[in-house]
């Protein structure tokens, strides 16, 4: 997968050379361009942002840089996914991470501000498919951390980037529910002792326990899942 990311502060995106997405990145599986939207700048100041048409608060990102970026990005494959980031858009769920995880290239433009000129995104839905991303009912300043953790979890889903792929199943939310509490040794930790089901050796009994584990702790915290 190609994964290209338009920022005003690429160095938050050195994290991702860390860990299985570095891995990832070292192995050809994910290739990674960030980009630094005052490249594509062409003043003294390098400015991204102004004021907003109709007066309010804050600064708005202007169309031309955007442009710019994204033109030179679209050109290079056929059928890209570009992302915006925003607390306006859609919830990112498991299921938004499955589906990112097929796509072949992904372009996230990470605003910064009170947003982007409008015409960015009007403009770029004419050449390209372009989502709106929101990271769940909270304020974040910019879309660079919400980039991140989309990228982690899209990135972690695709073959080959995390090692045994049956630990991708066990997880909470890939069935629906939060996932069954662990345990490893010592069996008593400051005389706490493991369930004793899970040293039975009985697969049945173990597997049983730990879906009634899933569903209790799912109805306890977050009923909204099993749609009570
Ligand atoms: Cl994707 N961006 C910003 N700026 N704030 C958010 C968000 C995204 N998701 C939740 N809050």
């Amino acid at each position: 997968m190609r994964i290209d990311i338009v920022t005003i502060f690429p160095t938050f995106f050195d994290a991702l050379d860390i860990s299985l997405l570095g891995k990832a990145k070292t192995s050809g599986l994910i290739e990674l361009g960030v980009h630094d939207l005052r490249d594509f700048t062409h003043d003294r100041h390098r400015t991204v942002d102004d004021t907003p048409y109709g007066g309010g608060a804050g600064m708005v990102m202007k169309p031309e840089p955007w442009g710019e970026a994204l033109d030179g990005l679209l050109a290079e494959s056929s059928d890209p996914l570009v992302i915006f980031p925003s607390p306006a858009g859609e919830v990112f769920t498991q299921a938004t991470a499955r589906a990112l995880a097929e796509e072949a290239h992904l372009v996230f433009g990470c605003g910064r501000y009170e947003g982007i000129d409008q015409r960015v995104f009007d403009d770029t839905a004419e050449r390209a498919r372009v989502k709106l991303v929101s990271m769940g009912d909270y304020v974040l300043n910019g879309g660079e951390v919400a980039v991140m953790a989309m990228i982690e979890a899209i990135g972690r889903l695709i073959p080959g980037v995390v090692g045994n792929p049956e630990s991708l199943v066990e997880e909470s939310h890939e069935n629906g529910l939060l996932e069954y509490p662990s345990y490893t040794k010592p069996a008593v930790w400051r005389g706490r002792e493991v369930p004793p089901i899970l040293l039975s050796g009985n697969h049945g009994a173990i597997a049983a326990w730990r879906r009634e584990q899933q569903l209790e702790r799912t109805r306890r915290v977050r009923p909204d899942l099993l749609g009570d």
